[in-house]
């Protein structure tokens, strides 16, 4: 049986972590799930969740740790005989602790974006928030003005791509993801990547993951 691999994608709002990840589990048929979408769900569907979280995730303020742990383990749990990749999520210590104690990552990406490129990028971005797909007017934009290319409903742009709601994530996630940062450095599975453009920085990655995935050592994710 092939050996399970578990990474995880972190950077600031707009660094492009979900457009890296997706380029991911396209390449390595890796399982991919994001935080991010899984909490937009969760409001668009009205669950008991879904309602918890609204007012948090329309503040662009994080998610309670011990409601981000309720959502997420079971689902990596659920996953337990899949190969997976994480897109914000852990995003704080406690997070990182509290899967750490599910499973051993076996990499962690840290994308190192500047500020300016984070602003334009995020203030370009449109999204179908039927399916999460994201499009970029300038770099990939939809094929119908507005509409997404599959289903041909309507884009929207989130509240929280503003420039005032913009800078306040931004700080926040410099104060949050530094103890998450070191933690990977400590058990010497972080790597990280900066730059201006996805593209440039893919073939990095992408060479990175084609050799861990083949050295990496045996599964230690197990259910609790
Ligand atoms: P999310 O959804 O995780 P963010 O804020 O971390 O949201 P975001 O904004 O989705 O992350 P991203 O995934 O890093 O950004 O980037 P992306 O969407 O791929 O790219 C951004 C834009 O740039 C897109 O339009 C893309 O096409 C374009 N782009 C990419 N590369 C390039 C390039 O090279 N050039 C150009 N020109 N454009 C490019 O979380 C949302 C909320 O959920 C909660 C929080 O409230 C959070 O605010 N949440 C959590 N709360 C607590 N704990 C957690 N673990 C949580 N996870 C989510």
């Amino acid at each position: 049986m092939a050996k399970l691999f578990r990474a995880a994608i972190m950077g600031p709002p707009g660094s492009g972590k979900g457009t890296i990840s997706k380029r991911i589990a396209h390449s390595f048929g890796l399982l991919y799930l994001s935080s991010g979408h899984f909490l937009r769900e969760s409001i668009t569907a009205k669950t008991e969740a879904g309602v918890l979280v609204k007012s948090f995730v329309e503040r662009s303020m994080l998610v309670p740790d011990h409601v981000m742990t309720r959502l997420m383990l079971p689902r990596l749990e659920e996953l337990s005989g899949n190969s997976w990749l994480l897109d914000g999520f852990p995003r704080t210590l406690s997070q990182a602790r509290a899967l750490n104690n599910l499973c051993q990552l076996d990499l962690v990406i840290s994308l190192n974006i500047p500020y300016e490129t984070l602003r334009e990028r995020l203030s370009d971005r449109w999204i179908h928030p039927g399916s999460g797909r994201v499009y970029n007017m300038g770099f990939n934009p939809p094929r119908v003005q507005g509409k997404d290319d599959i289903t041909g409903e309507p884009l929207i742009q989130h509240d929280d791509d503003k420039p005032d709601a913009l800078m306040s994530r931004l700080r926040h996630y410099k104060d949050v993801a530094k103890p998450v940062i070191d933690l990977y450095k400590s058990q010497g599975i972080l790597h990280s990547f900066s730059g201006t453009e996805t593209d440039r920085i893919w073939p990095y990655i992408n060479s990175l993951l084609s050799t861990k995935m083949h050295t990496q050592p045996p599964d230690t994710c197990q259910p609790q």
